[in-house]
């Protein structure tokens, strides 16, 4: 937005207008910790990191797409980081704009949104009526409007369509696009939905949890009136289908599988034209995640030989050659002090030690799994009847009720 006047070099008072620039992130789950480490110092980092970049780039935007924080009861830590970095990058002048992703609770982050708003920075978390939240930034070229989708899930489609809401979740995006105003200029999507390219597939990794009561993958194709879409909720970096179409990646490794992937934050410039133009600035963390393997006392003689700055990165370690001792685990941290998982590689199976709090689910029958399920996607429990037929697909399915 705003624009230079300028005199050129035959002396008349032309003006250049600045195209529009806007900076994509998402997936910050501020608040995370993983296998039992508290990631806020990391993410306080990484965010001063992309805080520096909109000092140093100035761009018109910045756009969080979703899962903002790592639960929809974030720790006050977190909380407080995200206030932070929101007000740090908002007095540099750059707009904020964020939308709920399947992790935040959209009610608690929209907070205090319609007054944030008349400082620049928007917030979509409204799933229960239409339209979608949009705003409309202008550059010397035109008004180009950011709709602001926030996560979706099938059960807030029919909610806001109501009972002519198509069943094809394609449909129904595109019917949820038509609800908005005409538009005729440039557009820029923000979302924090599965989508696939119409051909191949998305690179995955360990740290996306599975989205309750998600919809299935949505066609790119549904995206096509968009001259970018600023995509949250894939971890790795990518394009899908065309350059401008891109999840944005977590700015950190939340995962073991994430440990050779290159952070970025796309720095997206909009044309006249709606052409957008990518480029991606490289996100070094000062404590990255690292996967080492090979047997302990290998391990252990390198580490004696690697810089300490180097140790003080986060480990995967895979123990193999059956030379472990008892306290394998403590005395490799002394080398190496924030180990995150000891696997130990045997002939056999593969057993793994870790400290992680772990996400795995802790009791519970699969009725009972699935009735809050049920309660999650529908919003109240499921009654008589609906408990019946659940158990009639379990029996046909021939699960049986565990204890
Ligand atoms: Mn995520």
């Amino acid at each position: 937005m705003g624009y230079n006047i300028s005199t050129d070099t035959n002396g008349s008072n032309d003006i250049f207008y600045r195209d529009m620039t806007f900076l994509h992130t998402g997936d910050l789950h501020l608040g995370k910790r993983q296998n039992g480490f508290d990631r806020i110092p990391d993410q306080r980092d990484i965010l001063e990191k992309i805080t520096g970049i909109c000092r140093e780039r100035r761009p018109d935007a910045l756009l969080i797409c979703g899962d903002v924080y790592d639960a929809a009861f974030p720790p006050r830590d977190a909380v407080t980081l995200l206030d932070d970095f929101i007000c740090g990058v908002s007095m540099l002048g750059v707009k904020v704009l964020m939308i709920s992703g399947n992790h935040d609770s959209a009610e608690r982050l929209r907070f205090g949104g319609r007054l944030m708003s008349r400082a620049g920075v928007y917030i979509a978390g409204e799933t229960d009526r239409l339209p979608i939240a949009f705003e409309t930034l202008g550059d010397g070229y035109g008004d180009v409007r950011f709709v602001m989708l926030p996560f979706l899930r099938a059960a807030d489609i029919r909610n806001m369509l109501g009972d002519g809401a198509p069943d094809d979740p394609a449909e129904a995006f595109k019917a949820l696009f038509d609800t908005l105003p005409p538009f005729s200029g440039r557009q820029v999507l923000l979302s924090h939905q599965f989508y696939l390219p119409s051909s191949g597939d998305i690179f995955r990794c360990d740290s996306e949890s599975p989205t309750v009561g998600g919809l299935d993958a949505l066609p790119v194709s549904a995206l096509d009136g968009f001259c970018y879409a600023a995509l949250g909720h894939i971890h790795t970096p990518q394009a899908v289908g065309r350059e401008s179409v891109r999840y944005c990646g977590s700015p950190l490794k939340y995962s073991a599988s994430e440990a050779f992937a290159e952070k970025s934050v796309p720095f997206v410039t909009l044309g006249e034209d709606g052409e957008a133009s990518v480029e991606l600035i490289p996100l070094k963390p000062e404590r990255d995640v690292r996967v080492i393997s090979g047997s302990f006392d290998s391990l252990i003689g390198a580490a004696a030989s690697t810089d300490p700055g180097e140790r003080e990165h986060y480990y995967y370690v895979t123990l193999k050659g059956g030379d472990e001792p008892p306290d394998a685990m403590a005395r490799l941290r002394y080398w190496y002090p924030n180990i995150m998982q000891l696997s130990v590689e045997a002939a056999g199976s593969p057993s793994v030690f870790d400290d992680s709090d772990g996400d795995s689910y802790d009791g519970g029958s699969t009725a009972e799994l699935f009735s809050e399920f049920f309660g999650m996607q529908n919003g109240r429990a499921p009654d008589d009847s609906e408990l019946r037929l659940i158990d009639e697909a379990l029996m046909s399915s021939g699960e049986e009720d565990r204890p």
